[in-house]
């Protein structure tokens, strides 16, 4: 008696506003990556850690960061994201009160924010689970495939159409690298900057197959620097994905509003939030 109680450290908004400095801090630091921002890549990070989502069985999504392990670090669909999860080492080991998966989620939102995306409200509460978490391979989408294989998938997640088409607008972020996917090139040309773009090309230019000994991806017929997947090309191929194309291309305002929302969504499948959770938006760098 009379001793305290053991401090537990209980982490506000303060403390994940730090971890959100850090992580803005070394992106501008590391700008010898790719185009210049290793932001694509922690997006990526993020999604594929939450994209395992299963909603029949409740298995996969951000909860658990079991991308840590193989054999999901080995699936082909995480190749390169190694280089993701290592820039932030350095962020949980001077953090490590949070836990990886929270950590990752919260790269994603940092990107996207300072990437000059819409802002991001962050929950956190995922905790780190072992390699017998791990999900099968085969859970986040083929590249090759069309509107029915993009619709299984996602709808396994839990998203209607028009909440798969906002979350594709990420691919104006980053691009395919032919030692990752064997796809090559960006889909935009200002591929650290969020914006409407990825609909607006996707829409007003003509796509040709690409000639060349890769795997079969567009080509924009006239700069041919850019690209597009044959399941990008689902979203106008097919009538319903291409009227939610066509709203985005028109008003980058709705798209960040929607693409704001159904992020969130994608970064809290399957976290087991209590009704304590709080929500979190963070400052920007430049605020
Ligand atoms: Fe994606 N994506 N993605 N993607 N994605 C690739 C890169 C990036 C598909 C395939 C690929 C989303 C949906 C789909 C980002 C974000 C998101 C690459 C190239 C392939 C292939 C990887 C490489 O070679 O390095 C397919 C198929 C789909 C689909 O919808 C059917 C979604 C939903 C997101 C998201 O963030 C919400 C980002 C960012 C990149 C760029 C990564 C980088 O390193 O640059």
């Amino acid at each position: 008696y009379g001793a305290a109680e053991p401090k537990v450290f209980k982490p506000e908004f303060k403390d994940y506003q730090a971890v959100y400095n850090e992580i803005a801090k070394l992106l501008q630091e590391h700008d010898e990556y790719d185009d210049g921002s290793y932001g694509p890549v922690l997006v990526r990070l993020a999604w594929h850690a939450s994209g395992t989502y299963d909603k029949e069985s409740g298995t996969g999504g951000s909860n658990g960061a079991t991308m840590r392990f193989a054999p999901e670090s080995q699936h082909g669909a995480n190749a390169g994201l190694i280089n993701a999860r290592n820039f932030l080492e350095p962020v949980k080991a001077k953090f490590p009160w949070i836990s990886y998966s929270d950590l990752w989620i919260l790269g994603g939102v940092c990107s996207i924010q300072e990437m000059m995306g819409p802002k991001i409200p962050y929950r956190p509460g995922r905790a780190d689970r072992d390699m017998s978490s791990c999900t099968p391979d085969g859970r986040l989408p083929d590249a090759s495939q069309g509107p029915r294989h993009v619709r299984d998938i996602f709808y396994r997640m839990g998203f209607n159409d028009q909440e798969i088409v906002a979350l594709a607008g990420a691919h104006a972020l980053g691009r395919c690298h032919t030692q990752n996917s064997g796809f090559d090139g960006p889909w935009t040309f200002s591929p650290t900057v969020l914006t409407n773009d990825y609909y607006k090309l996707l829409l007003g230019s003509k796509w040709q197959w690409r000639k060349w000994d890769g795997p079969k991806q567009y080509e924009d017929k006239e700069t041919k620097t850019l690209m597009m997947l044959p399941a990008d090309m689902a979203f106008i191929e097919d009538k319903e994905f291409k009227k939610t194309v066509e709203k985005y291309a028109a008003d980058n305002d709705v798209f960040f509003k929607d693409f704001s929302a159904v992020i969130v969504k994608l970064f809290e499948l399957g976290v087991p939030y209590t009704e304590k959770s709080e929500t979190f938006v963070f400052k920007n760098s430049d605020e």
